[in-house]
């Protein structure tokens, strides 16, 4: 009788249980080359400049879409997903003008420390198993294309707005990889099941489906509010409505999280969920790092978020606002101070 390390089969069941256990909401195997269809989509993706300028998706295109040309020795790609689900309604806060709506992944601890450090504690676990074998942790920021991997794996399916979706789980949930050069047993990938729907295609605020499973991420709110350097196209911002670091529209209106589960991290729930916009158009650089320590919206800076904020305040149609947007037209960052005169224009 195979003992459990050596088993395969045995040794996925309890890895499984271990990373249940670490806080992971499921987990999935496929192999590194389970997609052949990924080189070509993410070369249409690039060849129609739908990555916009974050030039980091075609640097390393040759790895991202071939995870065998990532890691040649890696025979295993395990998959887990980590709920972040909201305890509330994420379209409550774009109907009020006064505040910034920041999207849910953003609201509490940076996903990124707190998913690679249970990548990490699964990952030891298993080469306590196999010593010998070796291991890499991947989330978000690697060149691996994670959703297509995820659904090879079986852990749900792309829906029409791109992301990962389960019948399980829903849609709000991150995902993290752990590539390793054991051989363990690969899922079944699942069918899609988005049927005749089509409300996140409709939801979308700025029409940024080409067609259903792409999407342009140059008319994505989350691209240019979080992405995107400089000013946002005057066409554009209207659209942006008072959203100010991502969008959930495309998410927040899929039918299958009406089954979503909590989140069993609290920690995603945090402070930052509906800011006061002149409260945040004031920030300086110091204060913007002290209030944002810890999230991942420190990353885009003080510069980029009051550009935001501003287009939110233009949007508002609250003349209060106005004495806010006066006080930025002359500031040194040019986007900020053209998004101030565009906000002032709008409020006349
Ligand atoms: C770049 C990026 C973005 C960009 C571009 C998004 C995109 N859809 O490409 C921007 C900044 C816009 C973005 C936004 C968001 N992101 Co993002 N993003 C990424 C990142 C780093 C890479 C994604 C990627 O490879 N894109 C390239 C395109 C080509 O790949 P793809 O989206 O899988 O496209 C597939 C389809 O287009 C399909 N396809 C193409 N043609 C055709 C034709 C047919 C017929 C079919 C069936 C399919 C098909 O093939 C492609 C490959 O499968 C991943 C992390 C990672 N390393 O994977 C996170 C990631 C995808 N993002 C994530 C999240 C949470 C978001 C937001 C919800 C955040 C927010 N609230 O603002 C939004 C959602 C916007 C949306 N509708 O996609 C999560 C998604 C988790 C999940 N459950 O799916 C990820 C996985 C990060 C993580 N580790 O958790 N993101
Ligand atoms: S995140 Fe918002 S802007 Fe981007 S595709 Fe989804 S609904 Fe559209
Ligand atoms: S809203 Fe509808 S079409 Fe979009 S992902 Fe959900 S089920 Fe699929």
């Amino acid at each position: 009788m195979p003992n459990s390390t050596s088993d395969p089969h045995a040794l996925k069941a309890r890895l499984r249980e271990h990373a249940l256990a670490e806080g992971f909401s499921d987990m999935g195997i496929c192999r590194p080359d389970a997609v052949p269809a990924l080189p070509g989509r993410l070369a249409h993706f690039l060849k129609e400049g739908r990555h916009g300028d974050m030039d980091w998706m075609a640097e390393r295109s040759h790895w991202r879409a071939d995870p065998s040309a990532l890691w040649p020795d890696a025979r295993s790609v395990i998959m887990l997903a980590e709920l972040y689900t909201p305890e509330y309604d994420p379209m409550e806060t774009i109907a009020q003008p006064a505040r910034g709506a920041i999207s849910v992944y953003a609201q509490g601890k940076d996903y990124h420390d707190l998913v690679k450090k249970r990548l990490k504690r699964v990952g030891r676990w298993l080469l306590d198993q196999r010593p010998g074998e070796q291991i890499k942790v991947f989330v978000d920021t690697a060149p691996v294309m994670e959703k297509p991997l995820a659904e090879a794996a079986g852990l749900g399916w792309q829906g029409k707005h791109t992301n990962l979706l389960s019948r399980r789980l829903g849609s709000w949930f991150f995902l993290g990889s752990v590539f390793t050069t054991i051989e363990l047993p690969p899922d079944a990938p699942e069918a899609t099941r988005c049927g005749n729907c089509r409300a996140c295609l409709d939801a979308c605020p700025t029409k940024a489906f080409p067609a259903p499973f792409q999407l342009d991420a140059r008319r994505c709110i989350s691209y240019l509010t979080i992405e995107h350097k400089g000013p946002v196209a005057p066409e554009l911002r209207p659209m942006l409505g008072n959203r100010i670091y991502g969008c959930d529209d495309c998410l927040a209106v899929c039918p299958w999280n009406k089954f979503a589960q909590e989140a069993s991290e609290m920690r995603y729930h945090g402070p930052h969920r509906a800011p006061d916009l002149a409260e945040l158009a004031m920030l300086d650089d110091a204060g913007f790092r002290e209030r944002f320590s810890g999230s991942p919206i420190k990353r885009i800076g003080r510069n980029r978020m009051v550009r935001n904020v501003l287009y939110a305040i233009g949007n508002s149609g609250l003349q209060p606002l106005r004495a806010t947007a006066q006080s930025l037209i002359d500031d040194k960052d040019e986007a900020v101070a053209d998004a101030a005169r565009w906000a002032l224009d709008r409020l006349t």
